[in-house]
């Protein structure tokens, strides 16, 4: 399946979610929702079900004629279908052609263009106007800390010393009106920009952006190298520029038709802390407590008529996993392919996320050439950075065993490993997630250590090539399988229909 190059009408959140009602993947929710936990645990069971995307029409609070904005979408990305779609392609193409065509955009860019104004400033609030309580943000979970405003918008900072933009996903709860909680990473890219400001003594502007072509959060949400903007990136995505404008209140650009902007800065004064947390994060667990932390105040908010706002039930779980989920799993896959072939190692064959672990696993199917190729690949993805809460469990399998398939892997994992052997390599004290409940609290401090701390493993599932060779195995250090030999399967296959078979008409 050809993807559509041009990424041709996708100029907005509406085109998009235009698309998905088209080819049967959103769902409008005309009944009454409560933002108040009822919206988010609804998401799940939709999840669970792997139904629609969901356009909000109908939420509590939100569905008086004065309302300032009475939408919200979310699901978009919660398959590799609507992935597919959003990406140009005409219809659902396989894990790996997504990967493919994700790999070879990633690397590419177009930089953005400025344009003088745009429908993202519709409308324009300032001062007493400022109200963040005007949206409809859900309460997602009933252990959240309060209502995130920042699931799915991507939040714009710029490094002060270059003047490079990023783009990035950061978590973000409403703590007043005007004031949103975050929590910084100093590790993530936005971290690099805050820790600059800090030694300036300077606040940090920051605009977050809610609602746009979705392939804005698809690289927001994911590790494009440090000091490549993320907007050159998605104009490559486009094969255009990004329509920029700038901003009212601070030196940031947003894309021109976003459905809602939220503009303010982060004083680096040290007594300037708002309670954040705990939230529902990607792992499935709740994670840490209300916890003292830096907030955006608030300057600006600017939106389009009617805006749409948009957000995401944060959280994988087994058989209910959400929007990251599978946009990570595309993503973090092609990330580490193309780490795997920037360091030149040869035999990539194909590397495999299952959504439910956002990229903490990483499955590499290789062809095997040398003993110490397979901790090759993991000090690969583990010196990279976009190891940063991913990767912490590298498996590599031989060409034979499909990386997707769990029962071929645990074949691998059952007869290719010898425990005790460096069949099971563990990396200690390596940089890693905060957010891994496995991990001792102590070890998860950003605090004192600026970032979390990992053990991380490689279980090597290929067949070693240590054991001598064996003249009854065909010169070979490994048994042979008992799979069929295809002569044999040809004598079977011709005669099939001789066999008459009761009670089962299956055919060859
Ligand atoms: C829905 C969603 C929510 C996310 N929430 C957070 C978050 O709260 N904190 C964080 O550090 N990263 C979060 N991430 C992951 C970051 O967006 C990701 O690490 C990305 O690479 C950050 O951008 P950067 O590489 O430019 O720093 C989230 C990603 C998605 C898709
Ligand atoms: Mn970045």
């Amino acid at each position: 399946m050809k993807a559509n190059l041009t990424h041709a009408g996708i100029q907005d959140l509406r085109s998009v979610l235009e698309l998905m009602e088209e080819k049967g993947e959103l769902s409008r929710v005309t009944g009454e929702v409560d933002w108040n936990l009822e919206l988010g645990t609804l998401s799940r069971e939709v999840y669970r079900r792997k139904g629609p995307s969901l356009l909000f029409e109908n939420i509590k609070d939100y569905n008086t004629p004065n309302a300032r904005c009475s939408k919200l979408a979310t699901g978009l990305f919660a398959t590799n279908r609507r992935i597919s779609l959003m990406l140009g392609f005409e219809d659902e193409v396989s894990n790996r052609e997504l990967i493919d065509y994700v790999i070879k955009k990633n690397p590419q860019t177009i930089k953005p263009r400025m344009v003088e104004d745009g429908v993202v400033h519709q409308n324009v609030l300032m001062g007493e106007d400022i109200n963040l309580y005007d949206f409809p943000v859900p309460h997602w979970h009933h252990l959240d800390g309060g209502r995130y405003i920042n699931t799915l918008g991507a939040i714009i900072t710029k490094d002060p010393d270059t003047g490079e933009t990023n783009v990035g996903i950061y978590r973000g709860m409403i703590s007043e009106k005007d004031k949103i909680g975050v929590l910084i990473v100093n590790s993530q890219h936005w971290g690099h920009h805050w820790s600059k400001y800090k030694e300036r003594n300077e606040p940090m502007p920051v605009a977050c952006v809610y609602g746009w072509d979705p392939i804005m959060d698809f690289l927001a949400g994911s590790p494009i190298p440090a000091g490549v903007c993320e907007y050159d990136v998605l104009g490559a995505y486009r094969e255009e520029p990004v329509p920029l404008v700038k901003c009212k209140t601070v030196d940031l650009e947003v894309p021109a038709s976003a459905e809602l902007v939220v503009e303010g800065h982060i004083s680096t004064d040290p007594s300037a802390k708002v309670l954040e947390g705990p939230f529902g994060e990607f792992t499935g667990y709740v994670s840490d407590i209300p916890t003292l932390r830096e907030y955006i105040q608030v300057s600006a908010i600017t939106h389009r008529d009617d805006p749409i706002f948009r957000g995401t039930l944060e959280g994988s779980l087994p058989g209910a996993s959400g929007e990251n989920s599978y946009m990570s799993a595309i993503q973090r896959s092609a990330i580490a392919f193309n780490i795997l072939k920037g360091q030149g190692i040869p035999g990539i064959k194909d590397v495999y996320i299952n959504p439910v672990t956002n990229g903490t696993t990483v499955y590499v199917q290789i062809k095997k050439t040398y003993e110490g190729q397979p901790k090759h690949v993991s000090a690969a993805l583990w010196g990279s950075g976009a190891a940063q809460f991913r990767y912490k469990n590298v498996i590599v399998v031989d060409e034979d065993i499909d990386p997707s398939d769990h029962s071929a892997i645990d074949w691998a994992i059952a007869y290719r490993v010898n425990p005790g052997t460096d069949d099971l390599v563990v990396f200690p004290g390596s940089f890693g997630s905060t957010l891994d409940p496995s991990t001792p609290l102590e070890d998860r401090s950003i605090a004192d250590l600026g970032s979390g701390l990992w053990n991380r493993m490689l279980i090597d599932a290929t067949k070693t090539f240590r054991f001598p060779t064996r003249e009854k195995w065909g010169n070979k250090k490994f048994p042979p399988t008992v799979h069929n030999r295809p002569e044999d399967v040809e004598l079977v296959k011709s005669r099939w229909d001789d066999y008459g078979f009761t009670n089962w008409d299956a055919k060859f």
